[in-house]
């Protein structure tokens, strides 16, 4: 055997034994390396006569094309292996529950908004939705507010600039207007919620000229007075998560209803903790009423044939009630720290079966 031949049968060899990268290139070094074998015999060609160098010359090119393309192969089988083995040990089981810790919270208007909408969807009602820039139409005049009545002004509405005809779109002040547009548009009979942004020119420790309110809306035949009541004594003991709620109705005023009522719940301050459902005081939570015959009619619904009841309540101020938050204007703060603290998982979807706040 040549000298030749010797070297490639024992790289050959030692490559075909190479059990990972790193001896691999153990061979690269000590065959094709600036101090292999391969390059020191290249040294000695200088050596030699042309004639003896032109052969020897050619057959070490060759061994070491043959070499470089033997450990390149090797390479990229051991690199295969490799990935088969990683492959065949990192599964994923994508049957396995989720453990998550997602970045970011649900601001609490929204997690409270949700559990609303949850809980009157098992009901059976369907969420709606409308413009925030409205006209005076659906923010007033349908609503039987009376031209030039002190009840727009109660409103403290923001106007946009007057049109040359002279009248002016402003941003709601309630979500009215969307009950409005569903009663002249919809046949009944007709049960939605809305829930949605307000707005209205009065900012203190209790108001921002941006709230949240949700207002539901029901149209049928035969409604009447013990619906409303038990609607919305069914949804603050869903709400507030306790068994009993002690409501109370109270006499009042509003244009688009009448009768009108305003709700009231039993609690109880136990330090700086506020108890639903037990205890002397009462506190509002909510407006309601049998909508008037004028609305019905504004909406070309005949009364003698349909009647309905609607009702109101502020989102920010349930979210404040029912979650222990003292101050109002941090909800609209945008600190992430009061997020980060106040806030909500966001893979926890309000819903009544595992329970509307976990
Ligand atoms: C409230 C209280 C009472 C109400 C009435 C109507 C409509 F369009 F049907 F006439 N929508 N919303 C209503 C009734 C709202 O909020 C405190």
């Amino acid at each position: 055997m040549s000298d030749i031949e010797k070297i490639e049968s024992e790289t050959l060899q030692r490559i075909a034994a190479a059990g990972d990268i790193a001896a691999l290139e153990d061979v690269r070094v000590a065959s094709l390396g600036k101090k292999g074998v391969i390059s020191e015999r290249m040294k000695e060609l200088g050596k030699m006569s042309p004639e003896e160098r032109k052969a020897a010359g050619a057959a070490l090119n060759l061994l070491k094309d043959k070499i470089a393309a033997a450990i390149d192969a090797k390479k990229q089988r051991l690199e295969d292996a490799e990935l088969d083995r990683r492959l065949a040990t990192e599964k994923v089981d994508v049957t396995l529950p989720v453990a998550p810790s997602p970045k970011g919270r649900i601001h609490p208007v929204t997690q409270v908004s949700e559990e609303i909408v949850a809980i009157f969807s098992a009901m059976g009602f369907d969420v709606a939705e409308g413009p925030d820039i409205e006209d005076d139409f659906h923010n007033f005049t349908a609503l039987n507010f009376p031209p030039d009545h002190p009840a727009r002004e109660m409103h403290d509405t923001f106007f946009f600039r007057p049109r040359a005809d002279g009248s002016r779109m402003l941003l709601r002040t309630h979500t009215s207007p969307v009950q409005i547009r569903a009663m002249m548009t919809k046949k009944p009979p007709i049960r939605i919620i809305i829930p949605g942004r307000t707005f209205r020119c009065d900012s203190d420790q209790t108001h921002t000229p941006m709230f949240h309110q949700v207002e539901g809306l029901v149209i049928d035949r035969e409604t009447h007075m013990g619906h409303l009541k038990g609607t919305l004594e069914a949804f603050c003991k869903a709400f507030f998560e306790v068994d009993s709620v002690r409501t109370r109705f109270r006499p009042h005023f509003f244009p688009f209803t009448e009768p009108s009522a305003e709700m009231d719940i039993g609690y109880e301050r136990v330090g700086n903790e506020i108890r639903i459902g037990q205890g002397e005081a009462w506190m509002e939570i909510l407006g309601s009423g049998m909508v008037h015959t004028n609305v019905l009619r504004n909406c070309g619904l005949d009364p003698d044939e349909y009647q309905g009841f609607a009702f109101g309540m502020g989102i920010d101020r349930l979210a404040m009630l029912k979650y222990g938050i003292p101050d109002l204007r941090d909800f609209f703060a945008a600190d992430a720290r009061w997020l980060e603290h106040y806030g909500f998982d966001p893979l926890d979807i309000p819903n009544l079966a595992t329970g509307l706040s976990r």
